[in-house]
């Protein structure tokens, strides 16, 4: 039998031998002849990031299914997908503890000065005491903006810490946490403000200069979500300025080619959109990938489908 045909916006390491042995792969990053292959191409791969533009879609019109190594479809065409009946699957689920992991990583490293002590301890300085006093975690009050799964990943880990949380989120959850649906109120109150809602245009900039502010000198944003949440100008600007105390972030404007005024500030802890990037997780998240679109084409129902 014939294999399948299938698109791959993204390397997607990890499983790129499962898919080749499996389907013939056209590598969108190698400048496929869309015009000539797209008419054959049933399926996509993709990751979080890079998502599947509309100018993709309207290459392929036998396009069945997308599956994600990702759970952000902000950078998806969903409307497109919907309207064409295309299904969509992500990796929903297995990803969730490693990115509330490395937003408390980020939280403690960027308090606690983790990453500077390394650097003073590698320069050789033998004066420890001279090295500066940090900021404790644990008592402190968190917000967290965007109580999903990985929030609430979060929120359990923030607790053995003894940390007060708070949350903005669409709707009140069924939490034990204090519900703030205004932005600026919880960053006021809040001594950690952190990211871990959906990317997308509901919520683009909605960490912009005010809710910086609110937030003060003292405080410190975590970001794992999207970068397109936080309005990076003015992130940048609360930065250089201290009206922010600090950031850790995970995420970015314009991945991985990020605006080189984060490379000179000191009160940064900068990650390389990792959170999810654990050998554990990611062999998890190809597996997904391969069992979607394996069930997708022996006509079962999805693993892990997207309702949308
Ligand atoms: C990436 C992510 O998919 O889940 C998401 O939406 O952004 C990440 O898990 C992963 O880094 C691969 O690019």
């Amino acid at each position: 039998m014939n294999k399948i045909e299938i698109l791959a916006l993204a390397p997607l390491a990890i499983i790129s031998k499962a898919l080749e042995d499996q389907y013939v792969v056209h590598r969108f990053w190698e400048n496929p002849d869309l015009e000539k292959h797209g008419p054959n191409i049933r399926a996509i791969a993709t990751n979080g990031p890079t998502g599947v533009s509309a100018s993709v879609l309207e290459k392929l019109p036998a396009v069945e299914i997308i599956s994600v190594f990702g759970v952000g479809v902000d950078a998806i065409d969903l409307p497109e997908a919907k309207r064409r009946g295309i299904a969509v699957a992500t990796t929903q689920g297995v990803l969730t503890d490693d990115v509330a992991d490395q937003a408390l990583a980020l939280l403690i490293a960027l308090s606690r000065q983790t990453v500077a002590g390394d650097q003073f301890v590698r320069s050789g300085n033998p004066s420890w005491s001279s090295f500066p006093l940090t900021r404790r975690v644990t008592g402190k009050k968190v917000g967290i903006l965007g109580l999903g799964s990985i929030g609430k990943a979060l929120a359990r880990r923030l607790m053995a810490l003894d940390m007060t949380i708070s949350y903005t989120n669409r709707k009140p959850a069924d939490v034990p946490f204090q519900f703030v649906p205004d932005i600026e109120k919880l960053a006021a109150d809040s001594d950690f403000l952190i990211i871990t809602a959906s990317g997308g245009e509901s919520s683009r900039h909605i960490v912009n200069a005010r809710v910086l502010d609110a937030l003060g000198p003292k405080g410190m944003l975590i970001n794992v979500a999207r970068g397109s949440v936080v309005d990076e100008e003015a992130l940048i600007s609360a930065l250089e300025n201290r009206r922010i105390a600090g950031a850790g972030l995970d995420v970015f404007d314009n991945e991985p080619r990020i605006s080189p005024k984060f490379f000179t500030l000191k009160n940064v802890v900068l990650a390389p959109h990792a959170a999810s990037g654990t050998v554990e997780t990611r062999e998890a998240m190809g597996k997904l990938v391969l069992g979607n679109l394996a069930a997708h084409f022996a006509g079962e129902p999805l693993l892990t489908p997207l309702d949308f």
